[in-house]
């Protein structure tokens, strides 16, 4: 079901993009590396009515894609932005077919067609969640957990994200990380809501691993292969009980259309950056709930532009399963929005001011910002 009430055209008159590098809490490790500082971009549409916010999730180094933040800067400048600039007016349903003479580049892709639908909704006192067909007003609030020194230590880390009331657990996982890890938490906390997440760091010589850890009853195993490994994962999957849940191959809506037809997953992971967009993950979000395919709102350590888009998507009625969609304090001290994302009896709010629904905090983007250009009609 396409978006039932499109926006109306704006007259972008110039695009404004920072880099900004925003201190984390705590290191975040997955099994392609550790993070200390968040480097990502974001995107600020001008018009005359007023401007429009996105952000551009692609981390420092292109580890978990292709994609990574210099890139991205570059595109955006030389090739994408410009190529809006030149457009006409523009409504966001048309954002995707004015960039699609440029292959990949979708997290690009996804922050510029963000700053645009914010912008147009704003001028139409409309908010993210009714304009993509949210039907709940907060949506329960996953969180992602780095791999830590031990299990030990892992068991503490998620001790303290229950106490704070996330509705579900996410445990990163490697090889010689992984049943050890896994048996640690369940026995220290029984029947939580669980998963793992591999970040494509096995092979299919590992079956044998991974078909241990249907022993503990995990909502699903995210993305244990590599990208490109869609016919593997049909064989990891006929062998496991847990679910196979495909996060990086998902990378538009007919990659998941495939990966659905070839038995490679049966959960999906939509992450409106991986696929270029909100409305790509609106349009995967659709064949999945009619294919009745549960799917949940993953995350890219977002501030909280990218964090109030997503908890706008996550409510939609086939987001059956929790997000990564925690408080922006998991990660921050300080966001770039007035109104951060705050965990309320396990759930975030999803915004309903127009557009994305929050403010921008000029002084707290000035001071994490380590680079801007603007560019003009
Ligand atoms: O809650 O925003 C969050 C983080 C969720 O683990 C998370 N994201 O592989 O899904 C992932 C991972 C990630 C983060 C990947 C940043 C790439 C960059």
């Amino acid at each position: 079901m396409p978006i039932a009430r499109p926006a109306a055209p704006i007259a972008l008159q110039g695009v404004e993009l920072r880099v900004l590098h925003l201190p984390l809490v705590s290191p975040f490790t997955t099994s392609f590396g550790t993070e200390t500082v968040r480097e990502v971009i974001v995107v600020r549409a001008l018009t005359a009515d007023g401007d429009g916010w996105g952000e551009i999730v692609t981390g420092a180094a292109p580890l978990y894609s292709s994609e990574y933040t210099q890139g991205a800067w570059d595109v955006a400048l030389r090739w994408l932005t410009p190529a809006l600039l030149d457009a006409g007016p523009l409504a966001p349903e048309r954002v995707a077919a004015v960039l699609e003479p440029f292959k990949g580049h979708r997290m690009v892709k996804a922050g510029l067609e963000l700053a645009v639908l914010d912008a147009a909704l704003r001028a139409e006192s409309r908010s993210l969640a009714d304009y993509l067909g949210a039907v709940r007003d907060r949506v329960p609030s996953g969180v992602s957990v780095g791999l830590q020194r031990d299990p030990a230590a892992l068991v503490e880390t998620v001790r303290g994200y229950l106490d704070e009331g996330y509705a579900r657990i996410k445990i990163k996982i490697k090889p010689g990380r992984d049943v050890g890890d896994t048996a640690a938490v369940r026995e220290a906390f029984g029947g939580i809501p669980l998963q793992v997440d591999a970040n494509s760091a096995y092979t299919l010589a590992d079956i044998d691993t991974l078909a241990e850890l249907d022993r503990f009853d995990l909502l699903l195993i995210e993305q244990p292969l590599q990208e490109d490994d869609i016919v593997d994962h049909a064989a990891l999957a006929q062998h496991l009980r847990t679910p196979v849940c495909l996060d990086e191959s998902i990378t538009s809506r007919k990659a998941a259309v495939d990966a659905l037809a070839l038995g490679a997953t049966s959960v999906i992971n939509v992450k409106a950056g991986r696929v270029g967009g909100y409305l790509e993950a609106v349009a995967i979000h659709d064949v999945c709930r009619e294919a009745g395919i549960p799917v949940w709102c993953g995350g890219m350590l977002e501030t909280g532009i990218g964090r109030a888009a997503n908890a706008a998507l996550a409510a939609l009625p086939g987001f059956t399963l929790p997000g990564d969609i925690s408080a922006s304090s998991r990660f921050y001290t300080r966001d770039i929005v007035t109104e951060p994302a705050v965990l309320e009896d396990g759930h975030v709010r999803v915004p309903l001011g127009h557009g994305i629904g929050v403010e921008i905090d000029p002084v707290a983007l000035d001071d994490v910002t380590v680079a801007r250009e603007v560019l003009r009609r």
